[in-house]
Protein backbone atom coordinates (compact mmCIF):
# COMPACT_ATOMS: atom_id res chain seq x y z
CA UNK A 1 0.00 0.00 0.00
CA UNK A 2 1.14 3.38 -1.00
CA UNK A 3 2.23 5.60 2.13
CA UNK A 4 0.21 8.19 2.99
CA UNK A 5 -0.61 10.53 5.50
CA UNK A 6 -3.72 12.16 4.84
CA UNK A 7 -5.72 11.59 7.46
CA UNK A 8 -2.18 12.48 9.90
CA UNK A 9 -1.84 15.66 7.95
CA UNK A 10 -6.22 16.63 8.30
CA UNK A 11 -6.05 15.60 12.00
CA UNK A 12 -2.87 17.61 12.50
CA UNK A 13 -4.49 20.85 11.43
CA UNK A 14 -7.54 20.59 13.67
CA UNK A 15 -5.26 19.54 16.92
CA UNK A 16 -3.14 22.71 16.01
CA UNK A 17 -5.86 24.80 16.98
CA UNK A 18 -6.68 23.42 20.06
CA UNK A 19 -2.70 22.42 21.11
CA UNK A 20 0.36 24.69 20.70
CA UNK A 21 2.06 23.14 17.74
CA UNK A 22 -0.49 20.20 17.93
CA UNK A 23 1.45 18.51 20.34
CA UNK A 24 1.76 17.93 23.84
CA UNK A 25 5.02 17.77 23.95
CA UNK A 26 7.61 19.26 21.78
CA UNK A 27 9.93 16.39 21.44
CA UNK A 28 7.05 14.96 19.21
CA UNK A 29 7.24 17.88 17.05
CA UNK A 30 9.18 17.03 13.69
CA UNK A 31 10.57 20.49 14.78
CA UNK A 32 14.22 18.89 13.52
CA UNK A 33 12.91 17.11 10.33
CA UNK A 34 9.75 18.50 8.97
CA UNK A 35 6.88 17.53 7.64
CA UNK A 36 3.44 16.40 9.36
CA UNK A 37 3.87 14.22 12.66
CA UNK A 38 2.28 11.16 12.54
CA UNK A 39 -0.63 10.18 14.33
CA UNK A 40 -1.22 7.24 15.66
CA UNK A 41 -4.05 4.85 15.94
CA UNK A 42 -2.83 1.80 18.12
CA UNK A 43 0.05 -0.12 18.71
CA UNK A 44 1.63 -3.51 19.89
CA UNK A 45 4.53 -5.79 20.15
CA UNK A 46 7.21 -3.67 18.42
CA UNK A 47 4.54 -2.27 15.74
CA UNK A 48 3.26 1.57 15.66
CA UNK A 49 0.05 1.76 13.98
CA UNK A 50 -0.92 5.36 12.27
CA UNK A 51 -4.43 6.51 11.66
CA UNK A 52 -3.77 6.40 8.06
CA UNK A 53 -3.54 2.21 8.23
CA UNK A 54 0.95 2.46 7.96
CA UNK A 55 2.47 0.38 10.13
CA UNK A 56 5.93 1.18 11.92
CA UNK A 57 8.79 -0.55 13.14
CA UNK A 58 8.82 1.10 16.64
CA UNK A 59 12.52 2.29 17.79
CA UNK A 60 10.96 5.29 19.73
CA UNK A 61 8.64 3.05 22.42
CA UNK A 62 7.38 6.28 23.60
CA UNK A 63 10.97 7.89 24.39
CA UNK A 64 11.85 4.82 26.34
CA UNK A 65 8.75 3.05 28.45
CA UNK A 66 8.02 0.34 26.08
CA UNK A 67 11.00 -1.93 26.74
CA UNK A 68 8.84 -5.22 26.40
CA UNK A 69 6.87 -3.79 23.27
CA UNK A 70 3.46 -2.35 23.72
CA UNK A 71 0.54 -3.93 24.98
CA UNK A 72 2.55 -6.71 26.84
CA UNK A 73 -0.12 -9.16 27.85
CA UNK A 74 0.68 -9.60 31.61
CA UNK A 75 0.79 -5.15 31.65
CA UNK A 76 -2.27 -4.99 30.55
CA UNK A 77 -3.84 -7.39 32.69
CA UNK A 78 -2.24 -6.18 35.70
CA UNK A 79 -3.54 -2.30 35.21
CA UNK A 80 -7.29 -3.93 33.76
CA UNK A 81 -7.10 -5.51 37.19
CA UNK A 82 -6.06 -2.90 39.20
CA UNK A 83 -8.64 -0.79 37.42
CA UNK A 84 -11.80 -3.20 38.92
CA UNK A 85 -10.61 -1.60 41.89
CA UNK A 86 -10.27 1.83 41.39
CA UNK A 87 -7.91 4.55 39.70
CA UNK A 88 -6.65 6.51 42.43
CA UNK A 89 -7.53 7.12 46.10
CA UNK A 90 -5.44 9.72 47.89
CA UNK A 91 -4.17 7.25 50.49
CA UNK A 92 -1.68 4.55 50.57
CA UNK A 93 -1.75 1.22 48.92
CA UNK A 94 -0.09 -1.72 49.02
CA UNK A 95 1.17 -1.37 45.08
CA UNK A 96 3.28 1.89 46.11
CA UNK A 97 5.14 -0.16 48.69
CA UNK A 98 5.63 -2.98 46.51
CA UNK A 99 7.22 -1.57 43.64
CA UNK A 100 9.39 0.61 45.96
CA UNK A 101 10.78 -2.48 47.78
CA UNK A 102 11.85 -3.70 43.57
CA UNK A 103 13.44 -0.51 42.87
CA UNK A 104 15.18 -0.55 45.96
CA UNK A 105 16.61 -4.36 45.45
CA UNK A 106 17.32 -3.44 41.97
CA UNK A 107 19.18 -0.36 42.34
CA UNK A 108 21.77 -0.79 45.68
CA UNK A 109 22.32 3.20 45.87
CA UNK A 110 18.61 3.61 46.51
CA UNK A 111 17.69 2.64 50.60
CA UNK A 112 14.44 4.92 50.26
CA UNK A 113 12.78 5.94 47.10
CA UNK A 114 9.41 8.69 46.23
CA UNK A 115 7.31 7.53 43.66
CA UNK A 116 6.28 11.02 41.41
CA UNK A 117 4.25 10.99 38.07
CA UNK A 118 7.40 12.15 35.46
CA UNK A 119 10.93 12.27 35.20
CA UNK A 120 10.48 15.76 35.31
CA UNK A 121 9.24 16.07 38.49
CA UNK A 122 11.69 14.04 39.99
CA UNK A 123 15.13 15.49 39.02
CA UNK A 124 12.87 18.68 39.87
CA UNK A 125 12.79 17.02 43.28
CA UNK A 126 15.92 15.92 43.77
CA UNK A 127 18.30 18.82 43.23
CA UNK A 128 15.63 20.86 45.56
CA UNK A 129 16.50 17.68 48.36
CA UNK A 130 20.29 17.84 47.78
CA UNK A 131 20.13 21.82 48.44
CA UNK A 132 17.80 21.14 51.18
CA UNK A 133 20.34 18.61 52.51
CA UNK A 134 23.79 20.59 52.08
CA UNK A 135 21.87 23.60 52.43
CA UNK A 136 23.49 25.10 49.48
CA UNK A 137 22.44 26.26 46.05
CA UNK A 138 25.04 25.61 43.27
CA UNK A 139 23.85 23.22 41.02
CA UNK A 140 26.17 21.57 38.18
CA UNK A 141 24.97 20.16 34.78
CA UNK A 142 26.42 19.50 32.08
CA UNK A 143 25.45 21.06 28.50
CA UNK A 144 23.42 18.55 25.96
CA UNK A 145 22.04 16.87 28.81
CA UNK A 146 18.01 16.70 29.55
CA UNK A 147 16.47 16.46 32.83
CA UNK A 148 13.17 17.69 32.02
CA UNK A 149 11.51 21.12 31.59
CA UNK A 150 13.17 21.76 35.04
CA UNK A 151 13.67 26.04 35.66
CA UNK A 152 16.79 25.55 36.94
CA UNK A 153 17.77 22.42 34.74
CA UNK A 154 16.41 24.11 31.09
CA UNK A 155 20.07 25.78 30.93
CA UNK A 156 21.98 24.05 27.60
CA UNK A 157 19.44 21.50 27.96
CA UNK A 158 19.57 19.22 25.19
CA UNK A 159 16.38 16.53 23.70
CA UNK A 160 13.59 18.81 22.45
CA UNK A 161 15.13 21.82 23.62
CA UNK A 162 18.28 21.29 21.57
CA UNK A 163 16.32 20.30 18.27
CA UNK A 164 14.32 23.22 18.44
CA UNK A 165 17.01 25.60 19.25
CA UNK A 166 16.41 26.73 23.13
CA UNK A 167 18.51 24.83 25.21
CA UNK A 168 18.09 27.95 27.67
CA UNK A 169 14.17 28.94 27.37
CA UNK A 170 12.50 32.13 27.56
CA UNK A 171 10.08 32.11 30.59
CA UNK A 172 13.19 31.25 33.36
CA UNK A 173 13.84 34.37 35.48
CA UNK A 174 17.87 34.84 35.54
CA UNK A 175 17.51 33.85 38.98
CA UNK A 176 16.41 30.49 38.49
CA UNK A 177 18.92 29.45 36.58
CA UNK A 178 21.58 31.90 38.28
CA UNK A 179 23.12 28.95 40.89
CA UNK A 180 23.08 26.76 37.62
CA UNK A 181 26.80 25.52 36.61
CA UNK A 182 26.27 24.09 32.69
CA UNK A 183 29.82 22.45 31.97
CA UNK A 184 31.18 20.25 29.29
CA UNK A 185 29.96 16.52 29.37
CA UNK A 186 34.00 14.71 29.66
CA UNK A 187 35.18 17.65 30.16
CA UNK A 188 37.21 16.24 33.69
CA UNK A 189 39.52 19.55 34.10
CA UNK A 190 36.81 21.86 33.59
CA UNK A 191 34.84 20.18 36.45
CA UNK A 192 37.95 20.08 38.57
CA UNK A 193 38.46 23.47 38.29
CA UNK A 194 34.56 24.23 38.98
CA UNK A 195 35.16 22.66 42.27
CA UNK A 196 38.56 23.95 43.38
CA UNK A 197 36.90 27.48 42.71
CA UNK A 198 33.21 26.87 43.96
CA UNK A 199 32.89 23.43 45.50
CA UNK A 200 31.92 24.65 49.12
CA UNK A 201 29.58 25.82 47.33
CA UNK A 202 28.26 22.81 44.94
CA UNK A 203 25.21 21.18 46.26
CA UNK A 204 24.74 18.71 43.63
CA UNK A 205 26.10 17.75 40.42
CA UNK A 206 23.48 16.12 37.97
CA UNK A 207 23.97 13.95 34.83
CA UNK A 208 22.67 11.47 32.38
CA UNK A 209 25.35 8.47 33.42
CA UNK A 210 24.68 7.40 29.62
CA UNK A 211 23.44 10.99 28.09
CA UNK A 212 20.45 9.87 25.79
CA UNK A 213 19.28 13.47 24.69
CA UNK A 214 21.97 15.02 23.10
CA UNK A 215 22.25 11.34 21.01
CA UNK A 216 23.56 8.80 23.04
CA UNK A 217 27.15 9.80 24.31
CA UNK A 218 29.05 7.38 26.87
CA UNK A 219 31.25 9.00 29.63
CA UNK A 220 34.69 8.48 29.90
CA UNK A 221 36.26 6.70 32.67
CA UNK A 222 37.91 9.13 33.83
CA UNK A 223 34.72 11.62 34.18
CA UNK A 224 32.85 8.80 36.15
CA UNK A 225 36.22 8.50 38.59
CA UNK A 226 36.51 12.43 38.79
CA UNK A 227 32.58 12.89 40.07
CA UNK A 228 33.09 10.60 42.11
CA UNK A 229 36.11 12.12 43.69
CA UNK A 230 35.16 15.95 43.58
CA UNK A 231 31.89 15.40 44.95
CA UNK A 232 33.01 13.24 48.04
CA UNK A 233 35.68 15.42 48.31
CA UNK A 234 33.31 18.64 48.54
CA UNK A 235 30.27 17.37 50.07
CA UNK A 236 28.14 17.56 47.12
CA UNK A 237 25.34 15.11 46.12
CA UNK A 238 25.91 13.41 43.02
CA UNK A 239 22.93 12.96 41.31
CA UNK A 240 22.28 10.03 38.48
CA UNK A 241 19.46 11.14 36.45
CA UNK A 242 18.58 7.53 35.12
CA UNK A 243 15.32 8.20 33.88
CA UNK A 244 16.65 6.95 30.30
CA UNK A 245 18.80 4.58 30.97
CA UNK A 246 16.97 2.88 34.53
CA UNK A 247 15.78 -0.86 33.98
CA UNK A 248 16.83 0.50 30.20
CA UNK A 249 20.85 -0.57 30.01
CA UNK A 250 20.70 -3.01 32.56
CA UNK A 251 18.26 -4.19 35.07
CA UNK A 252 20.05 -2.24 38.03
CA UNK A 253 20.82 0.76 35.63
CA UNK A 254 23.83 2.69 34.23
CA UNK A 255 25.07 2.75 37.87
CA UNK A 256 25.37 -1.30 37.47
CA UNK A 257 27.12 -0.79 34.24
CA UNK A 258 29.83 1.31 35.78
CA UNK A 259 29.89 0.38 39.38
CA UNK A 260 28.92 3.78 40.68
CA UNK A 261 26.86 4.00 43.11
CA UNK A 262 25.26 7.95 43.06
CA UNK A 263 24.09 9.72 46.24
CA UNK A 264 20.77 10.21 44.39
CA UNK A 265 18.96 8.65 41.77
CA UNK A 266 15.95 10.02 39.60
CA UNK A 267 14.32 7.24 37.36
CA UNK A 268 10.57 7.35 35.19
CA UNK A 269 9.92 5.82 31.60
CA UNK A 270 10.14 1.95 32.07
CA UNK A 271 9.45 2.01 35.89
CA UNK A 272 5.93 2.93 34.85
CA UNK A 273 5.43 0.78 31.79
CA UNK A 274 4.25 3.21 29.47
CA UNK A 275 1.77 5.06 32.34
CA UNK A 276 2.82 8.15 34.60
CA UNK A 277 5.71 6.99 36.54
CA UNK A 278 8.84 8.67 38.20
CA UNK A 279 10.77 8.14 41.17
CA UNK A 280 13.57 10.07 43.17
CA UNK A 281 15.86 7.98 46.26
CA UNK A 282 19.14 7.22 47.37
CA UNK A 283 20.79 7.36 50.42
CA UNK A 284 18.27 7.37 53.29
CA UNK A 285 19.94 10.21 55.50
CA UNK A 286 19.42 12.10 52.12
CA UNK A 287 16.17 11.25 51.47
CA UNK A 288 15.09 11.39 55.18
CA UNK A 289 15.02 15.61 54.83
CA UNK A 290 12.21 14.63 52.60
CA UNK A 291 8.86 15.88 54.17
CA UNK A 292 6.81 14.15 56.35
CA UNK A 293 10.05 13.18 57.63
CA UNK A 294 12.23 16.07 57.14
CA UNK A 295 11.51 19.66 56.12
CA UNK A 296 12.09 19.54 52.10
CA UNK A 297 8.67 19.63 50.81
CA UNK A 298 7.64 17.76 47.52
CA UNK A 299 3.71 16.17 47.17
CA UNK A 300 1.59 14.98 43.85
CA UNK A 301 -1.89 14.16 43.51
CA UNK A 302 -1.27 11.29 41.49
CA UNK A 303 1.91 9.78 42.98
CA UNK A 304 2.19 6.51 43.81
CA UNK A 305 -1.57 5.54 42.30
CA UNK A 306 -2.63 1.85 41.74
CA UNK A 307 -3.28 1.82 38.15
CA UNK A 308 0.27 3.42 37.57
CA UNK A 309 1.93 0.90 39.90
CA UNK A 310 0.30 -1.91 38.75
CA UNK A 311 1.61 -1.19 35.36
CA UNK A 312 5.12 -0.34 36.70
CA UNK A 313 5.42 -3.59 39.15
CA UNK A 314 4.12 -5.91 36.17
CA UNK A 315 6.86 -4.65 33.59
CA UNK A 316 9.82 -4.58 36.38
CA UNK A 317 8.53 -8.11 37.58
CA UNK A 318 8.88 -9.33 33.66
CA UNK A 319 12.54 -7.87 33.07
CA UNK A 320 13.51 -9.48 36.61
CA UNK A 321 12.18 -12.38 35.34
CA UNK A 322 13.10 -13.08 31.61
CA UNK A 323 16.13 -11.29 32.00
CA UNK A 324 16.02 -9.70 28.15
CA UNK A 325 19.09 -7.71 28.63
CA UNK A 326 21.27 -9.95 26.03
CA UNK A 327 19.25 -10.94 23.44
CA UNK A 328 18.48 -7.01 23.73
CA UNK A 329 22.08 -6.25 23.38
CA UNK A 330 22.82 -8.59 20.36
CA UNK A 331 19.74 -7.43 18.91
CA UNK A 332 21.05 -4.02 18.89
CA UNK A 333 24.37 -4.70 18.20
CA UNK A 334 23.67 -6.65 14.89
CA UNK A 335 21.59 -3.47 13.73
CA UNK A 336 24.28 -1.35 14.54
CA UNK A 337 26.59 -3.59 12.84
CA UNK A 338 24.37 -3.38 9.78
CA UNK A 339 23.55 -0.10 9.95
CA UNK A 340 27.30 0.93 9.52
CA UNK A 341 27.89 -1.37 7.00
CA UNK A 342 24.96 -0.08 4.33
CA UNK A 343 26.59 3.33 5.37
CA UNK A 344 30.08 3.13 4.62
CA UNK A 345 28.79 1.58 1.80
CA UNK A 346 26.71 4.70 0.68
CA UNK A 347 29.53 6.86 1.59
CA UNK A 348 28.31 8.30 4.38
CA UNK A 349 30.49 9.79 7.36
CA UNK A 350 29.06 8.40 10.55
CA UNK A 351 29.30 7.07 13.87
CA UNK A 352 26.69 5.15 16.05
CA UNK A 353 27.17 4.74 19.54
CA UNK A 354 25.30 1.93 21.68
CA UNK A 355 24.66 1.07 25.11
CA UNK A 356 22.66 -2.04 25.57
CA UNK A 357 19.27 -1.51 23.41
CA UNK A 358 19.96 2.17 23.01
CA UNK A 359 21.74 3.61 19.90
CA UNK A 360 22.03 6.88 17.83
CA UNK A 361 23.18 7.32 14.47
CA UNK A 362 25.63 10.34 14.41
CA UNK A 363 25.63 11.77 10.62
CA UNK A 364 29.31 12.67 12.32
CA UNK A 365 32.64 11.18 11.27
CA UNK A 366 33.73 12.14 14.66
CA UNK A 367 33.40 10.22 17.88
CA UNK A 368 30.53 12.26 19.67
CA UNK A 369 31.80 12.80 23.36
CA UNK A 370 29.91 16.23 23.93
CA UNK A 371 27.95 18.60 23.06
CA UNK A 372 29.78 20.88 20.87
CA UNK A 373 31.20 17.91 18.80
CA UNK A 374 27.38 16.80 18.75
CA UNK A 375 26.02 19.54 16.72
CA UNK A 376 28.42 19.42 14.19
CA UNK A 377 26.09 16.69 12.67
CA UNK A 378 24.56 17.44 9.72
CA UNK A 379 21.30 17.43 10.71
CA UNK A 380 19.76 18.06 6.92
CA UNK A 381 21.11 14.34 6.06
CA UNK A 382 19.54 13.24 9.29
CA UNK A 383 16.30 14.27 8.54
CA UNK A 384 16.22 12.91 4.62
CA UNK A 385 17.41 9.90 6.50
CA UNK A 386 14.48 10.07 9.08
CA UNK A 387 11.52 10.40 6.56
CA UNK A 388 13.06 7.99 4.15
CA UNK A 389 13.05 5.15 7.34
CA UNK A 390 9.55 6.68 8.23
CA UNK A 391 7.87 6.03 4.57
CA UNK A 392 9.31 2.61 4.29
CA UNK A 393 7.65 1.75 7.65
CA UNK A 394 10.57 2.36 10.29
CA UNK A 395 9.64 4.95 12.53
CA UNK A 396 12.91 6.55 14.24
CA UNK A 397 13.35 9.45 16.68
CA UNK A 398 12.73 12.60 15.10
CA UNK A 399 15.90 14.17 16.03
CA UNK A 400 19.47 13.52 15.68
CA UNK A 401 19.86 14.27 19.13
CA UNK A 402 17.86 11.32 20.79
CA UNK A 403 18.31 7.81 21.42
CA UNK A 404 16.38 5.47 19.78
CA UNK A 405 15.35 1.81 21.55
CA UNK A 406 14.73 -1.99 20.63
CA UNK A 407 12.85 -3.62 22.53
CA UNK A 408 12.32 -7.18 23.55
CA UNK A 409 9.45 -7.56 21.38
CA UNK A 410 11.01 -6.60 18.09
CA UNK A 411 12.39 -9.68 15.92
CA UNK A 412 15.31 -10.20 13.82
CA UNK A 413 12.93 -10.09 10.59
CA UNK A 414 12.31 -6.16 12.01
CA UNK A 415 15.87 -5.75 11.95
CA UNK A 416 16.24 -7.53 8.64
CA UNK A 417 13.37 -5.12 7.64
CA UNK A 418 14.86 -2.55 9.12
CA UNK A 419 18.26 -3.07 6.99
CA UNK A 420 16.42 -2.97 4.25
CA UNK A 421 14.82 0.17 4.29
CA UNK A 422 17.68 1.61 5.49
CA UNK A 423 19.81 0.88 2.40
CA UNK A 424 17.48 2.08 0.26
CA UNK A 425 17.39 5.60 2.45
CA UNK A 426 21.52 5.61 2.88
CA UNK A 427 21.05 6.35 -1.34
CA UNK A 428 18.30 8.94 -0.67
CA UNK A 429 20.20 10.81 1.31
CA UNK A 430 23.40 10.75 -0.78
CA UNK A 431 21.53 11.33 -3.96
P1 LIG B 1 9.53 13.41 31.63
O1 LIG B 1 9.16 14.61 32.46
O2 LIG B 1 9.41 13.69 30.14
O3 LIG B 1 8.79 12.15 32.08
O4 LIG B 1 11.07 13.08 31.93
C1 LIG B 1 12.03 14.09 31.72
C2 LIG B 1 13.39 13.45 31.50
C3 LIG B 1 14.30 13.47 32.54
N1 LIG B 1 15.52 12.90 32.40
C4 LIG B 1 15.88 12.28 31.25
C5 LIG B 1 17.24 11.66 31.14
C6 LIG B 1 14.97 12.22 30.15
O5 LIG B 1 15.35 11.61 29.01
C7 LIG B 1 13.71 12.81 30.28
C8 LIG B 1 12.71 12.84 29.15
N2 LIG B 1 13.19 12.35 27.88
C9 LIG B 1 12.55 12.90 26.71
C10 LIG B 1 13.15 12.29 25.45
N3 LIG B 1 14.50 12.48 25.31
C11 LIG B 1 11.07 12.66 26.75
C12 LIG B 1 10.35 12.92 25.45
C13 LIG B 1 9.54 14.17 25.53
O6 LIG B 1 10.02 15.18 26.12
O7 LIG B 1 8.44 14.15 24.96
Amino acid sequence: MAFTQQKSELHFTRARKSIPGGVNSPARAFGAVGGTPVVMDRAEGAYLHDIDGNRYIDYIGSWGPQILGHRHPAVIDAITRELGKGTSFGAPCELETELAEMVIEAVPSIERVRMVSSGTEATMSAIRVARGFTRRNVVVKFAGCYHGHVDSLLVKAGSGALTLGTPSSPGVPAGCTADTLALEFNDVQQLEDAFSKRGAEIAAVILEPVVGNMGVVVPSKAFLQALQTVCKKNGSVLIFDEVMTGFRVAYGGAQSLFGVRPDLTTLGKIIGGGMPVGAYGGRAEIMDVVSPVGPVYQAGTLSGNPVAMASGIATLSILKQSNPYPRLEAMTRALVAGLSDLARKAGIAHTIPQVGSMFTLFFNPEVVTNLAIATKSDTKAFARYFHAMLERGVYLACSQFEANFVSAAHTDDDIRATLEAAEAAFRIVTS
